[in-house]
């Protein structure tokens, strides 16, 4: 496969950006190789800058839900770019894309619009820690909650460990406050809280992780924080910037009927512009600025063409029966793929949820960061080359998961399984 321009290309931007990419991931570190620059995109596929065609199964890592290019969505685009790109001033299509958010997400009584999930985290965990009047705040290993200081923290070893920076960069002070527990370990919650009962302003968690691959909670995993939480007088934040309106219309929450406190959007909801937001009950929101005490701000919050992308994808994916055809989809691919993986020897576990799968070369289903760091990520690297070679763009990492749109039909998925039993055999 030629790559020629996207090496030209690549030499060139790495002269101005780090990396020569605007996110880490997409510089193919994980996997190796040449990260492709593409040129276009439609519906299922995308064309690199030498003219290689591919079917997407990033999708802009979930931003996109209806398809490249969707004509829909371009179209509320463009009417919305002519009617003037952006005002710093309230619009009525940000009141829609809200009153949209609020009917599928009963958890949701009033919520802000940012511009990126990092944005929506960020600010959930101020307001959590306004409402509580207290500071520290417990995520989970391997969930990622954006950038924002005060959750790249690390995890230790053994039980919760408190203010271990997970950059450099990141001061100690900024993670000070910050505990971070395996997923799925409620030992270890329970611990954490039993140690600091009137500490936790929050609990922080992708309910279903899809930043370790893709990762399940355990059975009442996500009930039982909720009662913790309720006990001990902190709140449940669920950052569902990649679960939500992508494993349901009501996200994860609706699917394991848990009610978090506040809830992180993101990705989807922009339709794939810069969309975030946060939300809950109008009683916590009113916390925020300019009504309340809490400041949070976005010169580009509520843009008039994000929003506009926003509200046509969500549009798009309300009809009954879309999350059907999802799952349908996302369940065929990960029996096949686990068949096939089986056929030709090789460990192998997969997830799948509404347009959201996971795969990862491991002997045991991934519970826990732990085990999707043990997966054979070197074997995933290979896999991933032997599936581009073949026209199926995965992720290039093993830490991330797999996203169908509504272009994904029987045919795209013919042809992703057909190049896995072969890549699964180079890869034995
Ligand atoms: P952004 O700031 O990138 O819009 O969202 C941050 C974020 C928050 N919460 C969750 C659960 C997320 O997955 C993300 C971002 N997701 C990654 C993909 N795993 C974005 C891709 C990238 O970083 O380039």
């Amino acid at each position: 496969m030629r790559v020629n321009r996207s090496k030209r290309l690549l030499r060139r931007a790495r002269q101005l950006m780090p990396g020569g990419v605007s996110s880490p991931v997409r510089a193919f570190n994980s996997v190796g190789g040449t990260p492709r620059f593409i040129a276009r995109a439609s519906g299922s596929s995308i064309e690199d800058v030498d003219g290689n065609r591919y079917v997407d199964y990033v999708a802009s890592w979930g931003a996109i839900i209806a398809g490249h290019a969707h004509p829909v969505i371009v179209e509320a685009v463009r009417r919305a770019a002519a009617n003037g790109i952006s005002f710093g001033a309230p619009t009525e299509a940000e009141i829609e894309l809200a009153e949209r958010i609020v009917a599928c997400v009963p958890s949701i009584e009033m919520l802000r619009l940012v511009t990126s999930g990092t944005e929506a985290a960020m600010s959930a965990l101020r307001l959590a820690r306004a409402a509580t009047g207290r500071d520290r705040i417990l995520k989970f290993e391997g969930c990622y909650h954006g950038h924002a200081d005060a959750v790249l923290a690390a995890a230790g070893s053994g039980v919760a460990t408190l203010g271990i920076p997970g950059s450099a960069g990141v001061p100690a002070a900024a993670v000070a406050d910050t505990l971070v527990v395996a997923f799925n370990d409620l030992a270890a919650v329970e611990a954490a809280f039993t140690a600091r009962p009137d500490e936790i302003a929050a609990v922080v968690v992708e309910p279903i992780p899809a930043n370790m691959g893709l990762a399940w909670p355990d059975v009442d995993f996500l009930s039982r924080l909720r009662e913790l939480c309720d006990a001990f007088g902190s709140l449940l934040v669920f950052d569902e910037v990649i679960s939500g309106f992508r494993v349901g219309l009501g996200g994860a929450q609706e699917r394991f009927g848990v009610t978090p406190d506040l809830t992180c959007l993101g990705k989807v909801i922009g339709g794939g512009l810069p969309v975030g937001a946060y939300g809950g009950s109008a009683r916590l929101m009113q916390r925020i600025a300019p009504v309340g005490d809490v400041y949070q701000a976005g010169t580009l919050a509520g843009n008039p063409l994000a929003v506009a992308a926003g509200l046509a994808a969500l549009e798009l994916i309300t009809p009954p029966g879309v999350f059907d055809a999802f799952e349908a989809s996302s369940l065929r691919i990960a029996k096949e793929l686990e068949a096939a993986a089986r056929e030709a020897g090789l460990p192998f576990q997969t997830r799948a949820a509404g347009a959201l799968f996971g795969l990862a070369f491991s002997e045991t289903p991934v519970r826990s960061f732990a085990d999707a760091a043990a997966a054979d990520h070197d074997r995933y690297g290979r896999f991933f080359h032997a599936m581009l070679d073949q026209g199926i763009y995965l992720a290039p990492s093993g830490y991330e998961a797999g996203f169908l749109t509504l272009a994904h039909g029987d045919g795209e998925i013919d042809q992703l399984l057909q190049a896995a039993r072969r890549a699964f055999k180079k890869v034995a």
